[in-house]
């Protein structure tokens, strides 16, 4: 039996930021090699709501760039581009007709971002979900690595598999995979810098919230000075009442690649003026190799096409054959 498939992506929205590295891409590489793996930079996701386009193109290149900076080994993954491969609008739009409007309209991301957006949210912003389905399903993929904040997105695709087979497939015969979110305990959710209960996230309008990772050293100093903190001494994991602790705690922990236990043992008598400087350097070593590697990419232009050329070859073939299957089991005509 061959290997099983993984599908994830990320939008090319704003700087990657820690919360997309440890929830998401961390975890990317460090199963790819038990996998077939498919990585994708979603750009169709970036327009579902304002969008500058005279830096979108630019934008998905730099993700692209940073999946090969995170250790991302085409030996073992593929890395594309979304809206390359046409098949990824085309399986939204049937998946639309079958999709109820009150599941889209439950989603909690959708209530977040629509509150923002007041009275100009577009029906893209309620159909992300379809479209991230679509990715997923066309691809046939067994694992999706995604962060926490991702669960429902995953539930809901699980929904729509169920109703196309149940609707348009034989019991024995599905069309489309069942897929699995795959959801790391530590690093699932990292929190804001400067609100230890609120996610990091790129659209966050205090950059003081989270750490690039294309910062420089400067701005890792300042955010870790200036973050959220308590004025309890001796640092705790899964205090409920410390939620930037834990988050801090958390991300030491991750950055350093040593055990809670260790970490738990290490800081237990420290106040924070000796913990800070010490996640800032684990930070700050953490992020260089990746850092160098992505100038090293985005040097070398016609290489960074290459791999996108040659992983749109390779998803787009199987994107197509699921696309043919769904379409039939729909019962449109084939041109002749
Ligand atoms: N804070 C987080 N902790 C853990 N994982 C996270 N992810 C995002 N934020 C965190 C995971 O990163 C992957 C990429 O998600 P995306 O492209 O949808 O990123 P995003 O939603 O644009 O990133 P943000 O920062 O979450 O954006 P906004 O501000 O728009 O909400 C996913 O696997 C996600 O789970």
């Amino acid at each position: 039996m061959g290997k099983q498939r993984v599908l994830s992506g990320v939008q090319p929205t704003g700087n990657l930021h820690l919360g997309n590295y440890l929830g998401a891409i961390r975890n990317w590489v460090e199963i790819q090699d038990q996998y077939d793996n498919y990585f994708c930079v979603v750009d169709l996701h970036a327009i579902t709501v304002p969008h500058n386009p005279a830096t979108l193109a630019a934008d998905t290149y730099n993700i692209a760039a940073l999946y090969l900076a995170c250790g991302i080994d085409l030996n073992h993954s593929n890395i594309f581009v979304q809206s390359h491969i046409s098949a990824h609008s085309e399986l939204t739009w049937l998946l639309n007709c079958i999709t109820p409007l009150n599941w889209l309209q439950d989603m909690i991301q959708f209530k977040e971002k629509a509150v923002k957006q007041g009275e100009n949210v577009g029906v893209g912003l309620l159909d992300y979900p379809v479209l991230m389905a679509a990715d997923i399903l066309l691809y046939q993929a067994d694992q999706v690595p995604v962060g926490e904040d991702q669960k429902q997105h995953l539930e809901l695709t699980r929904d729509i598999v169920n109703r196309f087979n149940h609707q348009f497939a034989q019991p024995d015969q599905p069309v489309l995979k069942l897929p699995a979110p795959l959801i790391r305990k530590e690093g699932a959710r990292v929190m804001s810098l400067t609100d230890g209960t609120r996610k990091m996230s790129k659209s966050d309008p205090s950059e003081l919230s989270r750490i690039n990772l294309l910062d420089t050293p400067e701005q890792i100093t300042n955010k870790i000075k200036r973050c959220k903190t308590d004025p309890v001494r001796g640092l705790t994991f899964d205090d409920p009442e410390r939620p930037e602790c834990n988050n801090l705690l958390t991300l030491y922990l991750l950055l350093s690649g040593k055990t809670k236990a260790e970490v738990a043992a290490e800081c237990q008598d420290m106040g924070w003026g000796q913990f800070k400087p010490l996640l800032t350097e684990t930070t700050i070593n953490a992020l260089k190799p990746m850092q160098e590697k992505y100038q090293a990419v985005m040097d070398d232009k016609g290489y960074l096409e290459s791999v996108l050329r040659d992983g749109r070859e390779k998803a787009e073939a199987i994107a197509n054959q699921t696309l043919s299957q769904v379409k039939a089991a729909l019962g449109f005509s084939v041109p002749v």
